[in-house]
């Protein structure tokens, strides 16, 4: 077949808002491993039929004028946007710019936001053509199919379509069962240098390679969209171990980032995987950073996890207060997980946690508990502080409805940074009072220096220094020219207004 008759696809992340300016602050930039996933399916099934391109935008930014030289340059036949909920309105514009650019072009949805924000995604008419709900492998094979056999798009699984009386549902699709029968997720789509120049999830800057050992979640969190499922769907650990062989062996990855919904869920598959990584003699270093639950990780699980090159794992405890728990239907063992978390550090990992702040019903009381149980535990090298959000299509979001939130704060908070605290508050706890346990926070936990000393030089085990300072220039929003600089930061923590 000639190259110029092949279908080209055009694949974007729609992940900022704005171009990049010289010289601003450092960024957490991370490989976009869905992307991959649909790239390489495509390549897989419909081989050189297809050329697929990725943009992403949380690496290049959101530059109008690049969007369209590249549109016109490569002149895709079908675009597609990966958009999460934060990224709607610049899905939105991204869509808005193919249409303008090539009114031909067909234009899909896909990402975690299709579902509980469609209306938004396809609001002011034919912004786009179809929208992918769930995991986009099989769907976006079967739309660039009939493309290329210029059939009609209506009723594949897992799709909507706008249509004259509104949006149009074809049937959900199903689960990808075998996720071993996917293609792995292949990094020469994208230039993985260029990602190793930016902060990775585990804030340091490397060839990234991110690694999805299992989709999907039996837990109920009310503040999570579980958009992967409930039920766990695991690869075998032989795959995995394939995949990790030939990132390090063709691509020079050292450095990996798990990223599954529940890693440690299945303890067998888990330790057979660590164990095959330590057999394999590679050396590598290993992150977790998708909050582990710290009551079903215990100290011997720890011990394979560091064996096989643990760097970092973060633990999502949410809050230590035992209503809340109950409340979010977490019911985290808080016993168990102080003891994980202070093992994992002790065992020298660079541990993170992630507390949550402003869930339903929270008090003000509730808030500093959590702030009391963080100062309990080993250093970590993050103490995460996270606004809890309450995204449309979780059961947060019908709680908060029903419990008389003012839903346009709740929905203006969902578009902003976990970190950012401006609008979230709980009809028990203001946004004043919660600032103020914010402000405990800060100085008692992430300002006490004796674990900002103890923090940074785990971090120097591993770490560069620039490593570290872009770190910390990305958690206290100001540039440090030395560590004894962000040091001097913890000793002026009382001096506040
Ligand atoms: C890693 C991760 C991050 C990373 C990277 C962010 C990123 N670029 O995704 C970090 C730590 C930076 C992050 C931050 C945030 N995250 Co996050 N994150 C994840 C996590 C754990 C994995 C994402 C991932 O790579 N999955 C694996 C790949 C294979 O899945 P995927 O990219 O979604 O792609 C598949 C499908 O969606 C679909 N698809 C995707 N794109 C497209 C495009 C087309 C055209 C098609 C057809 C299909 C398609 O097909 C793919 C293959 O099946 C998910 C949870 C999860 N289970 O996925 C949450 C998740 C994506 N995050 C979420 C949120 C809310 C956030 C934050 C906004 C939180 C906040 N308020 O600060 C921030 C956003 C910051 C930012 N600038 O991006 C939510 C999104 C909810 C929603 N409905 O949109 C999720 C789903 C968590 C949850 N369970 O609620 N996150
Ligand atoms: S354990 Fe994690 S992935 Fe599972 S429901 Fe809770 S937040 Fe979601």
């Amino acid at each position: 077949m000639p190259p110029d008759s092949k279908l080209r696809i055009l694949l974007i992340d729609a992940a900022e808002r704005w171009p990049l300016q010289d010289g601003e602050s450092p960024r957490i930039c991370v490989v976009p491993v869905g992307l991959l996933y649909l790239a390489s399916s495509l390549r897989a099934h419909l081989r050189d039929m297809v050329e697929t391109r990725i943009l992403d935008t949380s690496l290049e930014g959101f530059c109008p004028g690049a969007i369209k030289e590249l549109l016109a340059g490569f002149s895709p036949r079908i675009v597609g946007i990966r958009c999460i909920a934060p990224y709607v309105e610049s899905a939105r514009r991204i869509a808005a710019l193919v249409r303008e650019e090539l009114p031909e072009s067909l234009i899909v949805l896909g990402g975690p936001a299709t579902g509980a924000y469609l209306d938004d995604l396809f609001r002011g008419g034919r912004t786009a053509d179809v929208a992918v709900i769930g995991e986009g492998e099989e769907a976006i094979v079967e739309i660039a199919r009939r493309v290329m056999k210029n059939e009609s798009l209506e009723g594949i699984p897992g799709t909507a379509r706008m249509t004259e009386s509104g949006i149009g549902y074809a049937p959900p699709g199903n689960f990808i069962a075998h996720l071993d029968s996917l293609p792995f997720p292949d990094p020469s789509f994208i230039d993985l240098d260029r990602y190793a120049g930016r902060m990775s999830y585990s804030y340091n800057k490397r060839r990234q390679g991110i690694i999805l050992t299992s989709r999907g979640c039996p837990y109920n969190c009310i503040f999570c969209h579980r958009f992967m499922g409930q039920k766990f769907r695991a690869r075998s650990p032989e795959s995995v171990l394939e995949e990790i062989t030939r990132l390090y062996e063709g691509h020079g990855v050292r450095d990996f980032y798990v990223i599954d919904d529940n890693f440690t869920l299945d303890r067998g598959r888990a330790e057979k995987i660590l164990d095959m990584i330590t057999a394999s003699g590679m050396k590598l270093n290993l992150n977790f950073n998708s909050g582990l639950r710290a009551d079903i990780t215990d100290r011997p699980l720890i011990d394979k996890m560091i064996k096989a090159g643990t760097r970092w794992i973060s633990f999502a405890v949410e809050t230590a207060s035992p209503r809340l728990q109950r409340l979010i239907n977490k019911n985290l063992d808080l016993e168990k997980a102080r003891d994980t978390i202070n093992y994992a550090f002790e065992r020298g990992a660079n541990v993170v946690y992630f507390m949550m702040f402003g869930l339903p019903t929270e008090t003000a009381e509730e808030a500093l508990m959590t702030v009391e149980y963080a100062r309990t535990l080993r250093p970590p090298i993050i103490p995460t502080f996270f606004c809890a959000k309450y995204f449309r299509g979780t059961e947060m979001h019908e709680m908060a409805k029903r419990s008389g939130f003012d839903m346009a704060r709740i929905e203006r908070a969902s578009r902003v940074p976990y970190h950012d605290i401006r609008y979230t508050h709980t009809p028990a706890m203001s946004s004043s009072e919660l600032r103020k346990v914010y402000m405990e926070f800060v100085e008692e936990v992430f300002l006490d220096r004796e674990r900002l000393s103890l923090a940074i030089g785990r971090q120097m085990e591993s770490y560069t220094t620039d490593e570290i300072l872009d770190t910390y220039h990305i958690l206290l929003g100001r540039p440090f020219p030395s560590i004894e600089g962000i040091l001097e930061q913890a000793g002026m923590k009382k001096i506040k207004s």
